[in-house]
């Protein structure tokens, strides 16, 4: 660290942190428009962010794959229409490869803080690997990446392995062993019948049972493959058609939530079809309304729950000792390894308390007092020449995420192409922007199922807004980032352009 200041800060045009679809999707776009004056760094020893970090047992995408990739790099040979994770990050690696941005790339350097110099009009950036100083700062740095652990007592003195799900130990050798995994969400539904073929017992501990849906996946042939790949417009027809049929989803998820009640009774007829144990099908059946949390997809799910071998927890756990959980009934489950699939820091991301704006405000606290909250999930108030590119409200629960990140970058690409048309040295979004934005989300929020649903989610943060995800159609989003909106932003003009006039930015 002390070396790392003492050294002296190598200057950039747009420093990007983070290389998932995010980041290297920026990167692709900014040397597409002939923008080489940028740096990606990437605390990875790799490209593809979650998808090079969660490598457990299942990891697969559970967006179809022909819409899970970049709308400029469609791929004919996705394997299923589910991929699986390893096949993802294939793809991710490849991209990087042919579009050339390999060499904008630090691996292996992590942020350590970024603070805007309000005299120089930079940010100032610290990582392991030197400082620098960027005009413009791209935190790409995604929203499921930083594990959340149980806070369970004892958990700490736990003798045996245990791993987050996105932190796999493959060392460890589970075959045959007594093992827990806590969490029955979007991982834990891939990882729990992967793990029940090689395990001696599993444990499976919920706290709120998820609704499931059956997985409609099967493996692409060769022939469709190469019709993919050859006849001209086919894929892309297949993906629109995918993404329309998502984007009908939306109807129910934000707009009427009571259309969802069809689907909630395919998810009750896949439960009644695999699980013939009524006390079974009590417990993992939920209480909520669907779509209030992810729709989960899976055929497997319930059968492993039937097998001899494995136990489902409904009590909650009371605390973890050296060799065993106990639960809050008193019942002592010995097992070798626990499995965390407790989710993700999402709205409370320890990389916010790296980020510090005007005045030394640090973005963790502007956010933890009035909740996370951007213009546009890109830009926020106090933190000028900061563009996060899957930021606050952006994420989804019905189709794929980068179709949001695209969004995201073309707002980035269009805030850069602004600042060179008017000369800018910087932009910070007005108050009152970024004020009614928010205003008019959550008054639509209200109507969303996220809202209505009777669930408590990752989607809601402590002053229960939910501030993770777009409540409207992704093409509604698409519409409202084309352009860079200056009349929402205060800019400075750089001081070589002011003779021509300061601020000459029109309203
Ligand atoms: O995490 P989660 P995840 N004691 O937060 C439980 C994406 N994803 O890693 O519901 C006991 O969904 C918690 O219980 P409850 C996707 O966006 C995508 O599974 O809060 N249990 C829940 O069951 C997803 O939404 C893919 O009551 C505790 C589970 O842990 C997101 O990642 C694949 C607990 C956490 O579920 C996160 O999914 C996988 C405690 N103290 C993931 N704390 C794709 O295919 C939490 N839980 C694209």
């Amino acid at each position: 660290m002390t070396q790392a200041v003492s050294q002296e800060a190598r200057h950039v045009g747009v420093l990007i942190v983070g290389s998932g679809f995010a980041g290297l999707g920026a990167a692709i776009k900014l040397t597409q428009d002939g923008r080489p004056d940028f740096l990606v760094i990437e605390r990875g020893s790799e490209v593809g962010g979650t998808w090079r970090d969660n490598t457990y047992p299942g990891a697969t995408c559970d967006v179809p794959s022909h819409l899970y990739s970049y709308s400029f790099e469609l791929n004919p040979n996705w394997s299923r229409s589910f991929s699986p994770g390893w096949e993802i990050q294939d793809y991710l690696r490849r991209t990087a490869v042919k579009y050339g941005v390999l060499d904008k790339h630090l691996f292996d350097t992590e942020l350590t803080s970024a603070r805007w110099d309000e005299d120089a009009a930079v940010w100032a950036v610290e990582t392991t690997r030197g400082p620098f100083t960027a005009d413009v700062f791209v935190p790409a740095i995604g929203a499921l990446c930083e594990p959340a652990l149980p806070d369970v007592a004892g958990i700490d003195s736990f003798q045996g392995e245990i791993f987050h799900s996105s932190r796999w130990n493959h060392e460890a050798d589970l075959t045959g062993k007594r093992v827990a995994v806590i969490g029955t969400g979007a991982s834990a539904v891939q990882i729990v019948p992967e793990m029940a073929k090689v395990v001696g017992h599993l444990d499976i501990y919920q706290r709120t049972a998820p609704w499931i849906m059956p997985r409609r996946d099967r493996a692409y042939s060769k022939p469709e493959s190469l019709a993919y790949k050859y006849i001209p417009g086919l894929q892309r027809i297949a993906r629109e058609a995918i993404y329309w049929g998502r984007e009908s989803f939306v109807l129910g998820f934000a707009f009427q939530p009571k259309i969802l009640l069809a689907a909630q009774r395919i998810a009750e007829r896949h439960i009644a079809r695999q699980v013939p144990d009524p006390a079974m099908r009590a417990k993992v059946t939920p209480s909520w309304q669907m779509g209030c949390k992810r729709v989960l997809i899976s055929n497997d799910w319930y059968p492993t729950l039937t097998r001899e071998q494995v136990e489902l927890v409904t009590d909650g756990i009371a605390e973890v000792r050296p060799n065993a959980i106990v639960t809050t009934d008193g019942t002592v489950r010995e097992v070798d390894a626990i499995v965390v699939a407790t989710g993700f820091h999402v709205t409370d991301s320890p990389a916010y308390e790296l980020i510090t704006g005007i005045g030394g405000r640090v973005l963790g606290d502007v956010w933890r007092e009035r909740g996370q909250q951007a213009y546009k999930g890109a830009t926020v108030a106090g933190f000028p020449n900061m563009l996060f590119v899957i930021g606050p409200n952006m994420g989804l629960g019905h189709s794929s995420m980068i179709y949001m990140a695209e969004s995201g970058i073309n707002y980035l690409a269009s805030a850069l192409r602004e600042m060179d048309r008017h000369g800018l040295a910087t932009f910070e979004v007005r108050d009152d922007a970024q004020r009614d934005y928010n205003a008019t989300l959550q008054k639509r929020m209200r109507q969303t199922v996220w809202t209505t649903g009777g669930c408590a989610s990752w989607y809601l943060d402590e002053h229960g807004n939910n501030t993770t995800l777009w409540p409207s159609f992704t093409f509604a989003f698409r519409r409202i980032t084309r352009r860079f909106d200056l009349a929402a932003y205060r800019t400075a003009v750089r001081a070589d352009r002011v003779t021509r006039g300061a601020d000459a930015v029109p309203a």
